[in-house]
């Protein structure tokens, strides 16, 4: 037994060794920062977002000297305003026009458009006066966007990235494999195995030196205690996260001539509060021990998933939109939001964010879209809108690889809004040919004659088109099996589409009076018996033109179709989850005040905040339709089969129907989807099909 004196005795004596001061964190926390563990606390995480992006591409494009304040206009509004411009008090909220009173200096670029009836965008002059003739189309900040992240990967080690695309001009980077590797090279002492072999065992601390964090932006600790007395290996693993981070920027500065800022931390949450708080060109790091104070000075509302209604509910409910205040808050308090809302919510406001860093940047779906100031009133300008559209997304199916079967979307989406109503048509792709514009644009004329037959189209505020459902293509002649929607993908589809909208119906609004109604509807007035007729003609075309394709499919087309109520929501902000984010600023929409880049570029919470207030809906059975729909849409349903009944008896009035064309010609009233093609059984032969697919038109 050792003696007291023993104790005393000095710290290189035997009996008593110099207690080596050891590192908050373990071997094992190391190593897993090899395989870009989401729960170690050394994870190194890095989020870029290039400076007024827009603005910065004409800049570069353009060759104008940086220093010089620019714009990016889109009609009346600005959507981009670089730095220099910014210190004049330019900001999204301002039209053209004030801009220029504020900054007679400025230059103004407007965005590149599509004019109807042209191959390919341009950049035209007197753009902005073309608000009715044009479409905007962002495809140069796409390619810049893609040349970027390009050169991202490439500053970066091949087998040691993971690179998110977060957005049109942000991306994620886990960085932690990296700074692994670099960690073990610079202290050999991390090399060895853990004493005992024990795992659980802890680092030795790292050497006292002062960490060099250059030039970048550190977030304070709130007091004096930072790591310039007591760093250990997770300031360490962020200070060389930063350097790489500065490297790509540079790079990005070097080969492409765009700056961008950077934000360094221990997950994509705090690492994209990072990349904002100091703009342009400039990094932050928020390091461990600074994460509450950060966090504690800051509005919960401009956390991810918090700036909107969440946000806002939480902010009512608690009395205040401070972390600091919401912090005081027990989590059962905060599960008033909801269990899991609740619990999200608690962890995230204390910067805890477990989710990964990925690597996907495949593009699932591509959006193409008009506001229409005013709105449009018939089929036929509907079809100009549709054909601009079909160009534009079909180019870029080229870029993403569909004339090389490489990826191709499976199925094409029409929105249309008319006030608060969005009624959206989808239609899958018909696998066994080449996708082509033609055969993009035919779709999509199907789909608006659909929403046109079935009435109240009109005045359309907002016009989509969207193909969704990316996948690689079948490559090497693997059969044509592999294109068709077969039955029960099929019917996956059509059961997903009921999903979403029970109501398969037209859910329109009943207005007073049921023949005034149906006299709207079908209206007096010959125009819009002409505009319905248009699009009945085309609906006739379309089926025409399939006829040959659906008979060689052994599933034939599925047509599914949902109308919604969904208030003001707009064609992207329904589909937020389905369209890339970058396709969120794809329309024509002025700018809007609201910094979209909100939602973007994470995963959703890990418990998705759940939806409030669900109550169950009560239903009534349609006969005719052999459907269930709600109760609040009973007389509007009514006034719906009223309504076909007239229009089939005015056509039959008008011409004679012949067996055949009968029941092609009628809109009838559409269940979520129905099936058409041939009768199931018949010319079970697929091979026929696919010859006749292969080699019929080329589109
Ligand atoms: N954008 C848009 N409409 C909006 C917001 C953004 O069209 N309401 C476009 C233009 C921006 C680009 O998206 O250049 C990127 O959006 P950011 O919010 O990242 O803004 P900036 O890059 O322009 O500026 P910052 O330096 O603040 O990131
Ligand atoms: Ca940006």
């Amino acid at each position: 037994m050792s003696s007291p004196a023993a104790f005393a005795s000095s710290p290189l004596s035997v009996t008593s060794p110099r207690r080596i001061p050891k590192s908050r964190f373990t071997y094992k926390q190391l190593h897993q920062l090899k395989s870009y563990s989401t729960t170690t606390p050394l994870r190194a995480i890095a989020h870029v977002d290039l400076d007024a992006f827009y603005a910065q591409c004409e800049t570069v494009r353009l060759g104008i000297d940086p220093t010089k304040p620019l714009a990016v206009q889109q009609w009346q509004g600005l959507i981009a305003i670089n730095y220099p411009a910014r210190a004049f008090g330019l900001n999204r909220h301002i039209t053209s026009a004030e801009a220029l009173k504020l900054c007679p200096d400025l230059i103004m670029q407007h965005v590149a458009t599509w004019k109807e009836g042209d191959e390919k965008w341009a950049y035209h002059e007197d753009a902005f006066t073309h608000i009715a003739t044009h479409k905007v189309s962002l495809d140069p900040y796409r390619m810049e966007s893609r040349k970027i992240l390009k050169c991202i990967k490439e500053a970066l080690p091949e087998k040691e990235q993971r690179v998110e695309k977060a957005s049109i001009d942000e991306v994620f980077m886990d960085l932690s494999a990296q700074v692994h590797t670099i960690l073990l090279e610079r202290y050999p002492e991390l090399q060895g195995p853990p004493p005992y072999d024990d795992p659980t065992e802890y680092l030795p601390k790292p050497p006292t030196t002062v960490l060099d964090w250059k030039a970048d932006a550190l977030v304070g600790t709130g007091t004096e205690d930072g790591e310039e007395r007591d760093p250990d290996w997770d300031d360490v693993c962020l200070v060389i996260a930063s350097e790489i981070v500065r490297d790509v920027r540079a790079k990005v500065k070097e080969v492409l001539g765009y700056t961008c800022s950077g934000g360094v931390a221990r997950n994509k949450m705090l690492a994209k509060l990072g990349s904002g708080h100091k703009k342009p060109n400039q990094q932050t790091v928020i390091r461990n021990r600074a994460v509450q104070h950060f966090l504690g000075e800051m509005k919960f509302t401009k956390i991810r998933m918090l700036g909107g209604k969440l946000g806002d509910e939480a902010v009512s409910m608690f009395g205040t939109d401070t972390v600091k205040e919401l912090l005081n808050q027990p989590l059962e308090q905060l599960k008033r939001l909801g269990d899991d809302t609740g619990s999200w919510l608690y962890s995230t406001i204390r910067g805890e964010d477990n989710s990964e860093v990925n690597p996907r940047t495949q593009i699932k779906s591509m959006l193409s879209a008009k506001s229409f100031r005013p709105a449009i009133n018939s089929f036929e300008q509907g079809v100009r809108w549709l054909r601009i559209f079909a160009a534009d997304i079909f180019s870029r199916c080229v870029e993403e690889g569909v004339l090389e079967n490489k990826r191709r979307p499976r199925t094409v989406n029409l929105h249309h809004r008319q006030g608060a109503q969005t009624r959206s048509r989808q239609s899958p792709i018909p696998q066994g040919k080449p996708l082509s514009e033609a055969m993009l644009f035919d779709m999509a004329k199907n789909l608006l004659a659909q929403v046109v037959v079935d009435g109240r189209a009109w005045p359309c505020a907002n016009l989509s088109l969207s193909v969704g459902g990316f996948e690689d293509g079948v490559q090497n002649n693997k059969g044509i099996g592999g294109f068709l929607v077969r039955g029960e993908e099929a019917k996956a589809m059509n059961n997903g589409e009921k999903d979403r909208m029970p109501s398969g119906e037209p859910s329109t609004k009943r207005r007073k009076g049921e023949k005034g109604n149906i006299a709207n509807f079908f209206g007096a007035r010959d125009e819009k018996r002409r505009d319905f007729d248009a699009a009945r003609a085309a609906l006739k075309a379309h089926r025409e033109s399939t006829k040959d394709d659906s008979e060689g499919d052994e599933t034939g087309e599925v047509r599914s179709e949902v109308d919604s109520e969904v208030g003001n929501e707009s064609p992207a902000d329904t589909g937020r989850q389905d369209y890339s984010s970058e396709e969120l600023y794809n329309d024509d929409t002025p700018p809007s005040a609201q910094k979209p880049s909100e939602t973007d570029g994470f995963d959703p919470p890990p418990q998705k905040p759940p939806k409030i207030h669900q109550k169950p809906i009560e239903t009534f059975f349609c006969p005719r339709c052999n459907a269930h729909l709600p109760s609040t849409e009973k007389g509007e349903h009514d006034d719906f089969h009223y309504a076909m009944d007239l229009s089939k008896e005015i056509r039959q009035e008008e011409k004679k129907p012949t067996p055949t064309n009968a029941g092609r010609e009628t809109p009838v009233p559409q269940k979520s989807s129905r099936k058409r093609g041939r009768p199931p059984g018949s010319g079970k032969d697929a091979r026929k099909g696919q010859a006749k697919l292969m080699f019929g038109r080329s589109g």
